[in-house]
């Protein structure tokens, strides 16, 4: 059985979100989505719903239960609608195919109240409509052209965006941007194939192909346009879904202070008892428009306790899931421990090592035991203390920094933020290498026709041009009913 109905199914839903709110939406989707709502609601100007200007609000009573079903009426009929009155609201029509899912919609606001919107979907349902799927408006607008399927993705990503990076970037995508960049990729392969094919069908026949040389050229620029989108997928998937940044080290060095004053509030116990944290604390900020998750964890040591065991087990898995890892270490006991022993510690290359409560440590033995950190670990060293706030500002720089270049604004060039967009374009790069290969090999024609295909076929899968019913769901999915 098909997941979505025919288009020929009038859809509706509660369009905003579950809870209290000044107003709340019904939407209405589908070919009756006029009838039905002439079931639901009387308009003050007493005219037929049919008649309505589209594009406009009219105020309206929303009643129920509706009165008659669907298909009894006919349009010259004046509405004799006796159900209760539940609410007053606007009623706004959006005449196909100038609408979000290029069908007629009717969108009923009425007060944000839960059992209003509730009554006044329940009364959509009973004049004949059926209760929408997630992400099944979302998913008509794209079936209907209006969007494709990397547009569709941005919308709920517009919806979800949490910094402000994320939502511009969101909005670009949803304006087009990859869409046109994939586009143009794609037909510049099919021009290819084309000649490719048209060198295979009529080899005896005397018409002039794309010469070998002039092909390699043109898909070695494609390859190249290709890779510079993919170099921009891990910054892009950063600023779409933010940083996970894990505070790691043993304990009392400072994590869950330095997870309070980075946070700005006492979100964990700070106190000189070693084992205070046992549990991964988890807490997201933003810093100049990038979403940072902060992870504070159990500090790693030897013990039998078996809570804080399990706090370790969990924070080593953090650190495995982390973006990047803070290490802290207690500058007050780095001038005795063996800092030989850390060498053996294993640091990831972007990881940071940051030593703490400098406030207590004179000025120049920190910079000597920084300068020997570094030379051992290879990793950037940040002295701070907590207490006194020094260093913290260098910190987040830092952090950013790994991430996002100072200075950063999306520029000109798209940026690809999702990992089935980059396995996409990854696809395609390989298959676009193989055709190269081929060629310079002197391979026939037709093989190299397969993987220009293949490439072609990959970008297509971006956009949705080409794709399958299970990819659909899986995206749609993900979606909130109402959208
Ligand atoms: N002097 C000083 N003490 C600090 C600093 N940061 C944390 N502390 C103290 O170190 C102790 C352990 O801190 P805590 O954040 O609980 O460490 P954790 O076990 O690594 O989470 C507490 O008594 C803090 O007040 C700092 O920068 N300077
Ligand atoms: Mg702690």
């Amino acid at each position: 059985m098909p997941t979505v109905g025919t288009p020929e199914d009038t859809i509706c839903a509660i369009a905003t979100p579950a809870g209290e709110g000044g107003i709340g939406i019904v939407r209405i989707s589908g070919p009756h989505a006029v009838d039905i709502a002439s079931h639901v609601v009387r308009l003050r100007s007493k005219k037929s719903l049919h008649t309505l200007a589209s594009h406009k609000l009219h105020l309206a009573d929303i009643l129920f239960p509706p009165v008659r079903s669907i298909g009894s009426h006919s349009t010259s009929e004046p509405l004799q609608l006796t159900g209760q009155i539940v609410d007053e609201g606007l009623v706004v029509y959006m005449k196909a195919p100038r609408s979000f899912t290029a069908e007629d919609v009717v969108e009923i606001h009425c007060h944000g109240g839960w059992l209003v919107l509730q009554r006044v979907c329940e009364a959509c349902i009973a004049s004949g409509a059926r209760l929408a799927e997630a992400g099944e408006f979302t998913k008509r607008a794209f079936l209907n052209g209006r969007l494709d399927l990397s547009q569709a993705e941005a919308v709920l990503d517009t919806i979800r965006a949490k910094s402000e990076l994320g939502l511009k970037l969101a909005q670009r995508q949803l304006r087009g941007e990859l869409t046109q960049q994939v586009h143009r990729l794609r037909s510049g392969l099919v021009s290819l194939l084309a000649h490719l094919e048209a060198g295979i069908d009529f080899v005896d026949e005397d018409i002039a192909f794309v010469g070998r040389d002039e092909m390699i050229v043109s898909l070695q620029e494609t390859l190249a346009h290709i890779r510079r989108m993919l170099a921009t997928a891990e910054t892009g998937r950063v600023l779409r879904e933010g940083v996970r940044v894990v505070i790691a080290g043993e304990p009392n060095v400072g994590k869950s202070s330095l997870l309070n004053s980075l946070l700005h509030e006492n979100r964990a116990i700070v106190t000189d008892i070693p084992g205070t944290t046992r549990d991964l604390i988890e807490e997201s900020t933003v810093w100049q428009g990038l979403r940072v998750t902060l992870v504070d964890t159990a500090g790693l040591r030897d013990t039998t306790d078996l809570v804080e065991l399990e706090g370790i087990r969990r924070s080593k898995e953090a650190q495995d899931q982390a973006d990047i890892v803070l290490h802290v270490l207690d500058g007050t006991r780095l001038t005795q421990i063996d800092l030989g022993s850390i060498r053996l510690l294993s640091f990831g290359r972007d990881d940071l090592l940051v030593v703490n409560k400098i406030d207590l440590v004179a000025a120049g033995s920190v910079q000597s035991l920084s300068h020997t950190l570094r030379a051992i670990t290879r990793c950037e060293v940040l002295p701070i203390s907590v207490r006194t706030g020094e260093g913290l500002d260098a910190l987040k720089v830092a952090i950013q920094a790994q991430f996002v270049k100072p200075s950063f604004e999306p520029g000109d060039s798209v940026m690809v933020t999702q990992v089935r967009h980059r396995v996409a374009l990854e696809r395609a790069e390989a298959s676009l290498q193989e055709s190269l290969a081929s060629i310079e090999r002197g391979i026939a024609p037709e093989f190299v026709a397969v993987d220009l295909r293949g490439a072609g076929d990959a970008l297509g899968e971006i956009v949705g041009a080409v794709t399958s019913d299970e990819v659909l769901d899986r995206i749609f999915s993900e979606f909130c009913i109402g959208k």
